[in-house]
């Protein structure tokens, strides 16, 4: 087994307890000295650093909200001097301003190393050729893989995003053994890969796909078309960007670094839930020096797994996301999640994996589903003859998993948009004038 910090990937419990425990302190120290926020929201509390003797006294400590972050536009909840902050990264942000995260160079080293361990985790090294099909800006995705791709010596085909075809030929032309980008992109280069018939020209065989949900079908599928092993990448800017968790080569579940983040799945009020139910991944950051986060309630829906997995790193796991709480679709009262969609959409051979959710609200007020699919073009060589058919099928299909009557509108291949990052697949018209 290759690790490149296995220090810390294979520690000890209680060994990283105590480390947990040490470096908490250092950054409840921290944040109570230099930002106001978190001063207020200790001393409401009653609480001060000193008060942490050990990482269990975290239950006690105040929570962190995208909000806040907003609230505190753009540097208000660094912890450092300007001149000690190297380099910004930020969020879109679909509504307001855009999350502002910082890092000094201490951290840019330690993001530079958990990405390291991340592609050693899934088989790299300097004898690969690495293409990071991802935007170089703001997005944190960018320059955190470029950094751990440089660490591992591999060579890095800085490709960033866009023009498919020319994607497809750096691979051919440098002789590219792994990819990076997110899941929706990669679908639709393994479509273009196939129309232009040179999937067998690739030397690909690891692809690094994250940023976004994304389903085990999608997986197989994209493992199938390109002939690689696909692996989940998580993360988030507010705590770093990608790197946060990443799956080995067993692929059971992602691992958490839990040296440098502090994992909490929470229920609705704030509990821990029991190992292997579903919650909410709360994180806190126990080495980040220019923005520390405590207790950031990430949206993003998981399970904890605790067991030891067989590839030997000790840390604790969590399973694939489950989708954001705030993705989660309510209609007609049901719980909607975009990602059971895929999940039923990808088993479909009739339909290609590109889908939307159109949602709508019909003249007596009640919220209709729409899910726009794409017809195969071999579609009716199969048991369904007929447009007719697929229709009913894939309705029926859904129906059984969502328990909910849905729409289906039938589009021609290649109709629904393709994304070079983040997909957007809800489209929610039901408060639209
Ligand atoms: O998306 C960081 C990243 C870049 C991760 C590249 C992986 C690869 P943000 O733009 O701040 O940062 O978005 C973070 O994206 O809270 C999740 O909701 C979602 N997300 C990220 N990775 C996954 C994943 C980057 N593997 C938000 N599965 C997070 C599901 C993911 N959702």
């Amino acid at each position: 087994m290759r690790y490149w910090q296995p220090k810390y990937e294979t520690m000890k419990r209680e060994e990283l307890a105590q480390l947990q425990s040490k470096r908490l302190k250092k950054t409840a120290a921290s944040v109570y000295e230099n930002v106001a926020f978190y001063r207020d929201k200790f001393r409401q509390l009653g609480i001060g650093p000193d008060d942490i003797r050990s990482v269990e006294y975290i239950s006690k400590l105040p929570m962190t909200r995208k909000t806040d972050l907003r609230d505190n536009y753009p540097f208000g909840l660094f912890a450092v001097p300007k001149k000690d902050v190297i380099r910004i990264h930020a969020s879109s942000g679909t509504s307001g301003k855009p999350t502002v995260v910082g890092y000094t160079k201490n951290d840019i080293e330690n993001w530079s190393d958990l990405m390291a361990r991340n592609l050693t985790m899934v088989g790299l090294d300097n004898d690969d050729v690495f293409q990071n099909a991802v935007n170089y800006g703001l997005f944190t995705g960018g320059l955190g893989f470029h950094y751990g791709v440089e660490r591992i010596g591999a060579m890095t085909v800085p490709s960033g995003t866009g023009n498919t075809c020319r994607q497809l030929e750096m691979m051919m032309d440098f002789g590219v053994t792994a990819m990076h980008c997110t899941p929706s992109y990669a679908l639709y280069l393994a479509e273009t890969a196939r129309e232009m018939d040179i999937v067998d020209k690739l030397s690909l065989r690891v692809g690094c796909f994250g940023a976004e949900p994304w389903s085990s079908n999608t997986r197989k599928q994209l493992e199938n078309a390109l002939d690689i092993k696909a692996y989940d990448s998580y993360g988030l800017s507010e705590l770093m960007g990608p790197g946060v968790a990443f799956e080995c080569e067993e692929q059971d579940g992602l691992h958490i670094w839990s040296d440098h983040f502090f994992v909490e799945v929470l229920d609705e009020n704030g509990e821990q839930v029991a190992e292997g139910e579903k919650g909410e991944l709360v994180l806190t950051s126990l080495s980040k020096e220019a923005l520390p986060i405590i207790r950031y309630r990430t949206g993003d829906i998981t399970r904890l797994l605790e067991s030891e997995c067989s590839c030997g790193r000790t840390t604790p796991r969590i399973s694939r996301l489950l989708g954001r709480a705030d993705d989660m679709l309510i209609v007609r009262g049901i719980n909607v999640f975009p990602s059971q969609i895929e999940n039923v959409i990808v088993r479909i051979p009739e339909v290609t994996e590109h889908f939307q959710v159109i949602l709508d609200r019909n003249a007596k007020m009640l919220d209709e589903i729409t899910v726009k699919v794409e017809l195969e073009e071999n579609a009716f060589t199969g048991e369904l003859k007929d447009l007719a058919a697929v229709r009913r099928h894939v309705q029926n299909e859904l129906k059984s998993v969502l328990n909910i009557r849905t729409n289906v509108e039938l589009a021609e291949k290649g109709t629904i948009p393709r994304t070079e990052g983040k997909s957007k697949k809800v489209i929610d018209r039901r408060n639209a004038l």
